[in-house]
């Protein structure tokens, strides 16, 4: 296999929160529109690439994956969030609802209580200062969405027809720490949840039957009947998540779930603090199907990195696991100089080829389906030098 697609939508621009509180200080957003340009620049110059629109799956499959209030949350917070008053360019959450909070109290009625403000509703679906949202949040979060999906579908279209065995989607806002009914981390949806349930959920025929032309249209959409996918082998997904977070979002919506084998490799103690430590192997007829490898940043070397990817995916669990579809959860922040990340001593860049290399050659298969979905990085003008580095290193494998 010597090219491959990619899924890319300029609606991915359209998220550009101004600033964010990092470090207790007013910032500039640091999930920027710039990292995708940079990316598309670099995928554009090379010939191997071939960019691809996304199509439209609506709701549904966002919908297998966050609850329905969740998603009418994103819609409309907003709005709102204006409405009420405030500034339009920082609609962000400001008191949160911790645990001591609301834990004794009935949820349905915390909800209830969260609903009666935009700040509420913000404290109750937001985790974090990173979270802003703008006008066109949820648009952006929506192609996001279906640029992961159109990816997924494609993948399933190739394999069908003994094509291309992996796909990239160029998607942001990224997703893996967001769960079932949060936001945080600057994701809004859980990209590679969404895939892997659509893969799992939807025949071929049924993602042949949802697919329509890419055009967002809010209205359209609320009043839609939303496809449901009526697949009856449940493919096993492995989750690749190298990105330099722990993935708290995807690790939670799969933790009881002994179908998605979810794996991380990153960078602790940092962000998201209260998770990703070895210690969490999943729940009831999930455990052992969650692995975490916490990395200390400052001494995690391009040896050491990649030595640990391969232990992770050589793992026993792993390998007996025998996935069907490896979703690979691609952050580019694990990269020294990146401004909010970073191992401090991974600073090769055939490290990114190698990365590629042995997610091809894994579990001693070269032909296991692979979805690259894109997450963090924030070294602008390296990011496309690091996401081609990968893709070219699982092309050349
Ligand atoms: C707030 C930082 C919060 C988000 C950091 C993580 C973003 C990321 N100061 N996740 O993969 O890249
Ligand atoms: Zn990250």
């Amino acid at each position: 296999m010597t090219r491959m697609q990619v899924v890319y939508s300029d609606d991915g621009l359209l998220h550009n929160p101004l600033n964010e509180i990092t470090g207790g200080e007013l910032q500039a957003y640091v999930e920027s529109p710039k990292r995708l340009v940079s990316i598309k620049n670099f995928i554009d110059k090379q010939p191997e690439f071939q960019v691809v629109d996304p199509n439209d799956y609506s709701l549904g499959p966002i919908l297998d994956v966050h609850r329905k209030d969740y998603i009418e949350f994103l819609q409309t917070i907003y709005h709102d969030w204006v409405t009420e008053g405030f500034p339009a360019d920082a609609c962000r959450v400001e008191t949160f609802a911790h645990p001591s909070v609301v834990g004794k109290i009935d949820p349905e009625i915390v909800k209830k209580n969260a609903y009666l403000k935009a700040t509420g509703r913000l404290g109750y679906y937001t985790c974090d200062l990173s979270v802003c949202f703008v006008k066109d949040t949820w648009r952006a979060t929506y192609a996001s969405a279906q640029i992961a999906i159109s990816a997924a579908h494609r993948l399933t279209l190739a394999i069908e027809n003994d094509g291309d065995r992996a796909i990239y989607a160029l998607c942001r806002p990224p997703g893996h720490h967001s769960s079932h009914e949060m936001a945080a981390g600057y994701c809004f949806v859980n990209n590679a949840a969404v895939v892997t349930r659509f893969l799992q959920n939807y025949t071929l025929e049924d993602m042949n039957k949802a697919q329509k032309p890419y055009g967002f249209d809010l209205e359209a959409i609320r009043n839609r009947d939303f496809s449901v996918g009526t697949a009856t082998d449940k493919k096993k997904i492995l989750i690749v998540d190298i990105d330099y977070h722990h993935g708290n979002g995807t690790q939670d919506i799969f933790y009881d779930d002994p179908s998605v084998f979810y794996t991380s490799l990153h960078g602790s103690p940092d962000y998201p603090y209260f998770t990703g430590s070895a210690e969490e192997t999943g729940r009831g007829e999930g455990v052992g199907f969650n692995l975490n490898v916490p990395l200390d940043p400052k001494t995690t070397t391009d040896e050491i990195y990649l030595d640990k990817l391969q232990g992770v995916l050589n793992n026993t669990n792993v390998v007996q696991f025998n996935a069907d579809i490896v979703v690979v959860s691609m952050g580019l922040d694990t990269w020294h100089e990146d401004p909010i990340a970073g191992m401090k001593e991974l600073k090769d860049i055939d490290t990114y080829k190698k990365m590629g290399s042995l997610i091809k050659t894994c579990q001693g298969s070269k032909n296991r389906p692979v979805l690259f979905v894109q997450e963090g990085g924030y070294t602008i003008e390296k990011l496309g030098d690091l996401a081609g580095s990968v893709l070219q290193g699982y092309l050349c494998t």
